[in-house]
């Protein structure tokens, strides 16, 4: 598809907003920022809740794509979970479709699928796995793609589901051998998913270019994502520090790690 121009950024004072605020505009984005706090250095940004109908719709005119990070990032009680993680991506999906934005950039969480025994044979996992959320908030995650499959074949709207890893500046556990996707990626697959193409639904999982990859990067190379960063310039030092996972370790067994033990 054409590079979109207009791309409403919604969470954009979150960790994730913050490396696309400084990094998408390079690639000829105009950001307009919608976050529940004000935005650091954008006094233009909206700051409102997604549950604010007229907000939203304003956010929403004249955009021609949508990259959406707002809501609770990790595992909290359920009431919470469904206001701004469920009800919150509904609201934004409804708004999308009556301004008739064709595209959606939805950030899905590896914790989608975190239930998932890691593959004996060190393979990666697929998009096609089944979802098996590890916390309310990977449920939340579950419906948010479900949802958007449900907004392209009822109403076409494109959206692209990341599958985000561990998104940071470098890691810091040996999980994130496998799981960490770099901020300079991030905004290498952000570009891609607002690009690539994409028929309906797409599911992509977010990582770097790691050399013990949790994850398969197909359907994300198949966007145009090419990862440059690698984990594994970090593994000797991790390793010496805290030593290989092991079998027992709920690190080293669910996709989801620690996730799989997170009670809100
Ligand atoms: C996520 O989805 C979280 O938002 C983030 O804080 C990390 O915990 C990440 O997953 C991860 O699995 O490392």
């Amino acid at each position: 598809m054409n590079q979109p121009r207009e791309v409403l950024l919604t969470g954009a004072a979150g960790r994730i907003g913050t490396c696309l605020r400084e990094s998408l505009p390079a690639y000829g984005y105009r950001l307009r920022c919608f976050d529940r706090l004000p935005v650091p250095g954008e006094p233009d940004a909206i700051v409102a809740d997604l549950q604010d109908a007229a907000a939203l719709a304003a956010a929403m005119d004249g955009v021609d794509a949508v990259v959406h990070l707002a809501g609770i990032p990790g595992e909290a009680p359920f009431g919470d979970i469904l206001a701004a993680n469920i009800e919150g991506t509904y609201r934004l999906y409804d708004a999308a479709r009556a301004a008739g934005v064709p595209r959606i950039v939805h950030a899905s969480s590896n914790h989608a699928v975190g239930f998932t025994e890691r593959p004996a044979d060190g393979s990666t996992v697929r998009v096609d796995t089944p979802q098996r959320p590890d916390t309310y908030y990977g449920l939340s995650k579950c419906f948010g793609e479900n949802l958007a499959s449900l907004y392209a074949d009822r109403h076409g709207i494109e959206t692209v589901s990341l599958r985000i890893g561990s998104f940071a500046p470098r890691p810091r556990s040996v999980r994130m051998l496998g799981t960490w996707l770099s901020p300079a990626d991030c905004t290498r697959l952000v570009h891609a998913a607002l690009t690539g193409p994409v028929a309906g639904h797409t599911v992509a999982y977010g990582i770097s270019a790691n050399t013990r990859a949790w994850w398969d990067l197909t359907s994300a190379r198949a966007l145009g994502y090419r990862p440059l960063d690698d984990a594994e310039l970090f593994a000797a030092d991790l390793i010496a520090e805290l030593g290989e996972l092991t079998a027992e370790d709920p690190e080293f067994r669910y996709l989801g790690g620690r996730f799989t033990q997170a009670r809100p």
